[in-house]
């Protein structure tokens, strides 16, 4: 999207209102996310520019972006204070967010959107288009906040989305959406429908394990996108993990599994050519290598075998969420162009089968890199 000068002036209120010094220069849209709207701010001040992330958050999907910033502070608090006491300088490492002068994180524009101010993570770039070179420090780095977070008060957590990872649920949620057809277009998506059915059984996967007491709840993040950690841009190391509104409790291998979906894809997450998607083995096992050795002595061993489901489960998720939004006339993720969501839906579906073919090698990879 090309800036404008409204949009200018909505940012310079709100960097005003957080009392950023300087005066606004300039702002970029950073696209990439399905849900909330973001911004890259230039401040300039004694000659100097200083950029800062401002964003608008999406109140239809975060009903409570107060309890939202709650979780984003104080997990970001402690990540800081842990690098901090162990004298590390390169603070870019987590992320910050700004106050205002009552204390709050947040600011209320006369529309009613909700706007917060984060930190700019410097020299870095966020993975959009991972290689093998770079998906290990994604894995790393992804390992690294699991680790930070492991001795995070997990009960303080607010479920910023109810049911967000609750794969049974969306199904159920699915199967509504089926029997309403609110936007009537269930007639032309009953291959996609019998394929969700096909595979239904993988829904409750972990939570039989978690049942069985073989897994347990963490502090996870729920959205491990590739896209939503930072790289160094010259030594490729792993920076700050971004995106931190849902963490929240839940199970360490879907953060694998839904990392593994997005940087193990050959194609983007919407590909309509579906011969260009595939989950490429080595990318697996890269990022494997970068994200198994940090949680060896975290993880049990049931949780560490199974990551390899995560990637089918969360990769199915996926597809039933984007089905259903498509059924419910696109209502909850952006959509930029029609058929959107259903060219979504058949990429997640395509990636799947994909991956369900490879499981038995990922399980072994798995399993080697747990030897070693
Ligand atoms: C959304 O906002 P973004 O793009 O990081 C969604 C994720 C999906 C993802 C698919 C709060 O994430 O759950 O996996 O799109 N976030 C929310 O691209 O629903
Ligand atoms: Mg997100």
């Amino acid at each position: 999207m090309q800036p404008t000068q409204d949009m200018f002036r909505t940012l310079t209120e709100i960097a005003n209102a957080f009392g950023i010094p300087g005066e606004a220069h300039s702002y970029k849209c950073l696209k990439g996310g399905n849900i909330n709207d973001t911004y890259d701010l230039e401040m300039r001040e004694n000659g100097k520019t200083k950029s800062y992330i401002v964003q608008r958050i999406n109140a239809n999907v975060f009903k409570n972006p107060d309890e939202v910033m709650e979780n984003f502070d104080s997990v970001t608090r402690h990540i800081y204070n842990k690098l901090r006491r162990r004298g590390e300088k390169d603070l870019r490492k987590t992320l910050k967010v700004y106050h205002r002068s009552d204390g709050s994180s947040l600011y209320t524009d006369n529309d009613g959107n909700y706007w917060r101010v984060i930190s700019c993570v410097y020299d870095a770039t966020s993975l959009d288009e991972p290689t093998l070179k770079t998906i290990k420090n994604a894995g790393l780095g992804f390992a690294l906040f699991q680790k930070e977070l492991d001795d995070y008060p997990i009960d303080t957590l607010h479920e910023t989305i109810p049911d967000f990872h609750n794969t049974p649920k969306r199904l159920a949620d699915f199967w509504l959406a089926v029997e309403k057809d609110e936007a009537g277009r269930k007639s032309s998506v009953i291959k996609e429908i019998e394929w969700v059915k096909s595979k239904e059984k993988y829904s409750s996967f972990f939570y039989d394990l978690f049942s069985k007491g073989k897994i347990k709840l963490r502090v996870t993040h729920n959205d491990t996108k590739c896209n939503n950690i930072m790289i160094d841009l010259k030594t490729g190391e792993p920076l700050a993990v971004i995106d931190l509104d849902t963490v929240m409790p839940g199970f360490a291998a879907y953060d694998f599994g839904d990392a593994i979906r997005s940087a193990a894809a050959t194609a983007p997450e919407d590909e309509v050519n579906l011969d260009n998607m595939r989950m490429d083995f080595g990318m697996f096992e890269a990022f494997s290598e970068g994200y198994i050795p940090p949680l060896q002595n975290i993880l049990t061993e049931d949780e560490l075998k199974t990551l390899p489901y995560g990637a089918i489960v969360m990769t199915y998720e996926l597809a039933v969420r984007f089905l259903t939004d498509y059924l419910n006339g696109d209502t909850y993720f952006k959509t930029y162009r029609d058929y959107h969501n259903l060219d979504r839906t058949r990429a997640q579906i395509k990636l799947f089968e994909s991956i369900e073919s490879q499981l038995d090698n990922m399980l072994q990879t798995v399993e080697r890199i747990i030897n070693e």
